[in-house]
């Protein structure tokens, strides 16, 4: 049998915060809405029962708009723009306060309106979502002549769960065989739409789109490629994966001409990694740190050496060593330290734990004791991060001497300035 092919969807809510605001304000449908403004700009209840907004001709500061309803943008006014600016684009367009706490609500239902058809996803922010519906029952079959049926109905019975969730929220999905394409699908058709793209689509629905529209071509790359005459994705799908290169690093350059070929193997992340790892004990009799030396010796031992093999099967290593302390009259003491490198080893960690338990008082009799490691990253997250460092401190050495630098081999990569795409750099998702 031959494996499943992979259907990855991206689901993005239309505008959003705008289209939480028109539920509670259903007269404000069809009209040109942003929202952006302050407390003062909360509607008011008329004695006659109807509300009177505020108009963004009215907005005086400095303010900008988080988003605006399709009826805005027809008019030119879009997230992240100055709210005079926009005011004198659509003065009589109506102006709402935010109300985080609102949309947080709604981004919870709506998460839960999926999961309850496809429970494998990634959350990537307040109003948009991965899911993976490779696996979810009838994703796979093919409905009449439409190989792709069955994904394009479960897709449409998602969009339908969210509309009736939520009272009534829109929302648009981009189906793909991976990430990159579904998210660039998903705005293909918005608001309400559905995408369903396999990679034969690539040349008509992908290429002609701006550079920039892929999520992990910044506007600093977009800049550097248009200046080398690329703009579409398709030109970067037509430029040598060599030149790419030689322009942009091996890194990105590579990852440039898989992206424009639509090439892209990520898996969901599905859960969000740990914050921390930490181990700790409860003796059966309480302890005193010179009488009971030894024995406390051994246990603070066997903490951090369960903390270190906790580390290495999740595969992380730790920055920050902390300890924790309960003494026999309850109070709890905490001390951390920062190393210079994020570690696994027991005995770093045992000797970090010590460092920072000669920093509490030790006269009182101990219940209980702990460790933690904090600051966590992947190996590879450090070693890049170092890359990175050694390579911005070599390109100011170099602009201080005034000279175009020699690369050293080391910097075949893109200057850090790039906005990598490798692989979480999706921005502040929203
Ligand atoms: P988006 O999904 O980017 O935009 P949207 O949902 O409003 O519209 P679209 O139909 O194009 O998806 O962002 C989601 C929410 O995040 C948006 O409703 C408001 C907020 N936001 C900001 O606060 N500032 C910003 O610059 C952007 C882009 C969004
Ligand atoms: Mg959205
Ligand atoms: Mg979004």
């Amino acid at each position: 049998m031959r494996p499943p092919r992979r259907l990855i969807a991206h689901l993005d809510m239309d505008a959003f915060y705008a289209s939480v605001e028109l539920l509670r304000y259903p007269e404000l449908r069809g009209l040109p809405v942003v929202i952006g403004g302050g407390r003062r700009h909360q509607p008011e209840r008329l004695a006659d029962g109807s509300r009177r907004f505020a108009r963004l001709r009215d907005y005086a500061g400095r303010g900008v708009i988080t988003t605006s309803t399709y009826e805005a943008r027809a008019l030119g006014v879009f997230s992240a723009m100055g709210t005079m600016k926009a005011a004198a684009l659509a003065p009589d367009a109506v102006l709402l306060p935010v109300d985080f706490d609102r949309y947080r609500h709604y981004s919870r239902r709506f998460k839960a309106a999926v999961a309850e058809l496809a429970p494998v996803i990634e959350d990537r922010g307040i109003d948009e979502i991965y899911i993976d519906l490779t696996d979810v029952p009838g994703a796979q079959d093919a409905v009449g002549h439409d190989p792709l049926g069955g994904v394009r109905a479960l897709a449409l019975e998602i969009k339908n769960n969210v509309h009736r969730a939520t009272g009534g929220l829109t929302c648009s999905i981009g189906v793909t065989p991976n990430k990159l394409l579904s998210k660039l699908a998903s705005e293909l058709d918005k608001p309400d739409g559905l995408t369903v793209l396999t990679m034969d689509d690539l040349p008509t629905r992908i290429w002609p789109l701006a550079a920039r529209k892929v999520n992990g071509i910044g506007p600093k790359a977009a800049a550097r490629l248009a200046a080398l005459g690329v703009h579409t994705v398709g030109d970067i799908a037509r430029c040598e994966r060599a030149w790419l290169i030689e322009h942009f690093g091996r890194s990105y350059g590579g990852w440039l001409n898989d992206a424009a070929w639509g090439r892209d193997d990520r898996p969901l992340a599905t859960h969000s990694e740990p914050v921390s790892v930490s181990n700790e004990t409860t003796f059966d009799r309480d302890l005193h740190a010179v009488r009971d030396r030894a024995q406390l010796g051994a246990i603070f031992t066997g903490l951090c050496e369960r903390l270190a093999a906790d580390l290495a099967r999740k595969g992380v290593l730790g920055q920050t060593i902390g300890i924790k302390l309960r003494f026999d009259d309850f109070k709890t003491a905490t001390r951390d330290l920062t190393l210079p490198e994020p570690t696994a080893d027991a005995v770093t960690i045992r000797r970090a734990a010590g460092e920072c338990l000669k920093r509490v008082d030790l006269t009182r009799r101990l219940r209980l004791l702990g460790v933690r490691a904090s600051k966590l990253m992947r190996p590879g997250e450090w070693a890049a991060r170092q890359q990175r460092a050694a390579e911005l401190a070599a390109q100011r050495a170099a602009r201080r001497q005034g000279a175009p630098a020699a690369r050293p081999a080391a910097m075949q990569e893109p200057e850090a300035s790039y906005d990598l795409p490798l692989f979480d750099s999706e921005g502040p998702a929203r």
